[in-house]
């Protein structure tokens, strides 16, 4: 095993990379090996953070024109690029997940996540109101958009890179200066991409990073530091209560994005091999934590046992295993989790369902018996009201149930506390109209799921969230508008 000092990942502050008085270890999820060790923030590191992130703020990044602000943005997804190989190695080492998903989602994301907002920012429209006055000279109103300030950034582990630089990069194209604090679990591409950030010369202080936990570590220390002016957050919907609470304090701005208990609906007229292919997809993709991944699949009668019997099938295709031996679906991200999930297979034989696959554990007979891994699961039978419905789980599982009319459906699929994401199959154009605008969620896909284009609101309803990310939407919560009415 290499030594702990070759190993620790370090909080970045102010463009140094700091150690600190404790660390914890960071498991792959794979086979319980130690991936690194990592120094844990302390208040006082975490204060340092932040207390350099406002000094940032009048720095050079505020005299940085717009063009230089996006180039450099630019820079940073080149980097990424080009240290690609890097990024998909240490996203495998902390979640095992396939070498596809990292190859084809979570580390060209993280790239284009920083193109996108680096080129929205040049873009951006400044409206300008003329209106009248008594005495006839008339006034004009323009609002220029400032920074907020300090941002704080906490994030996830389910798709680490993906989810932080989501934030990071609109952040940055507005010109605040943030401390981003990642997932525990999953600390090693927001090591790479502090390093990425210091190679292309992001002025020091205006990206910071600190490693820890969340209560009574450096998340609850981050979010409720006097200094930050706004708070990001995406993660389970009682981190974000706990959060909130924290930010009433201060009444500091919010945006969050929750958990889900999101519903794909089929119905009969739906392309059939196409809903299923579909449907596989967003129930098992990244062993099913993506937090818009369909947990509850409801299939319109007719085709009711025809669609469970293909899913099971197509459930049983999926290659349970390592990154590296071309294996479809991963383990879950630790042992903590999978023990989560485990306790709902449990819960759900009690609560009466049929297990039409799964349910259990894969024995490999080999070092993976010592990951987090669980098989693909398909569930009939379950009442509505079953916990194992109504409650996110986050693991590769669905329940299935059938529905006879429209009404039925949609009211079923609202049923819930939740309202993040809906997934709709069908060819009928008007019902694909009718039925999506009444989905009580933030965002709705016909024939189709997890399709982004980075310009649209994203976010959700209910426990899943507050405000709305993506594009001109995330400009808009990483700025304060400063109206100028200039009398004529
Ligand atoms: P989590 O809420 O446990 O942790 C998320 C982050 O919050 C971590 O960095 C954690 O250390 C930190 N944290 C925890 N408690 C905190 C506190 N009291 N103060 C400050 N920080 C704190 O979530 P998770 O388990 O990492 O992620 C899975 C959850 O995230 C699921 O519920 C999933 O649905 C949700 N999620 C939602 C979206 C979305 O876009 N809506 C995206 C991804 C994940
Ligand atoms: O695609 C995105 O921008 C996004 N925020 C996805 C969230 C996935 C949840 O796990």
């Amino acid at each position: 095993m290499p030594s702990k000092q070759q190993k620790t990942l370090m909080n970045y502050i102010a463009g140094e990379f700091v150690q600190s008085n404790s660390s914890f270890e960071n498991i792959n999820p794979v086979d319980g090996v130690l991936v690194n060790y990592v120094a844990e923030a302390d208040v006082g590191i975490v204060n340092n953070a932040v207390l350099a992130a406002k000094e940032a703020l009048t720095g050079e990044w505020s005299k940085m024109g717009l063009e230089q602000r996006s180039s450099l943005l630019h820079a940073v997804a080149d980097g990424i690029e080009d240290r690609f190989d890097d990024f998909v190695a240490a996203e495998i080492a902390d979640t095992g997940k396939s070498y596809y998903q990292v190859n084809n989602i979570d580390i060209p994301r993280g790239a284009a996540n920083f193109r996108v907002f680096a080129d929205l920012i040049k873009t951006r429209p400044a409206p300008c109101f003329e209106m009248d006055t008594p005495d006839g000279c008339g006034a004009l109103n323009y609002a220029v958009n400032k920074p907020v300030g300090v941002v704080a950034i906490v994030s996830p582990w389910n798709l680490p890179l993906l989810l932080m630089t989501w934030k990071v990069a609109p952040a940055l194209a507005a010109g605040n200066t943030v401390v981003v604090k990642p997932s525990e679990e999953t600390p090693s591409t927001a090591t790479l991409l502090a390093e990425v950030m210091d190679e292309v010369g992001i002025p020091k202080g205006v990206f910071n990073l600190v490693h820890g936990f969340g209560p009574k570590s450096a998340g609850e220390f981050l979010v409720s530091h006097d200094h930050i002016d706004c708070i990001t957050f995406t993660g389970e919907s009682s981190t974000g209560t706990a959060i909130m609470k924290s930010a009433a304090e201060g009444v500091k701005p919010v945006s969050f994005e929750l958990g889900g208990k999101n519903a794909a609906i089929i119905f009969e007229d739906a392309n059939f091999d196409e809903a299923v292919a579909g449907t596989v997809r967003s129930v098992f993709s990244n062993c099913g934590q993506v937090c818009l991944c369909s947990e509850r699949v409801y299939v319109e009668r007719p085709i009711f046992d025809k669609f469970v019997t293909a899913l099971k099938v197509e459930a049983e295709k999926i290659k349970v295993g390592r990154p590296d031996d071309g294996s479809d679906m991963g383990p879950l991200v630790s042992r903590k989790h999978r023990d989560k999930v485990l306790a709902y297979f449990a819960l759900a034989v009690k609560e009466g369902a049929n297990v039409i696959t799964g349910g259990d554990i894969p024995h490999f007979g080999d070092e993976r018996d010592n990951g987090a891994f669980v098989n693909p699961t398909i569930w009939t039978g379950l009442s509505e009201d079953a916990r194992c419905v109504k409650e996110e789980i986050f693991g590769p599982v669905c329940h299935i149930s059938p529905f006879d009319t429209e009404e039925e459906v949609v009211s079923k699929a609202n049923d819930t506390v939740y309202g993040l994401a809906a997934a709709l199959w069908t060819s009928d154009l008007k019902r694909a109209h009718r039925v999506a605008r009444q989905m009580e969620v933030g965002i709705c896909w016909v024939n189709d799921w997890f399709l982004r284009d980075l310009r649209t609101p994203f976010g959700g309803v209910k426990l899943s969230g507050i405000g709305r990310e993506g594009g001109i939407h995330s400009l808009d919560f990483y700025s304060e508008p400063l109206n100028i009415c200039i009398k004529l």
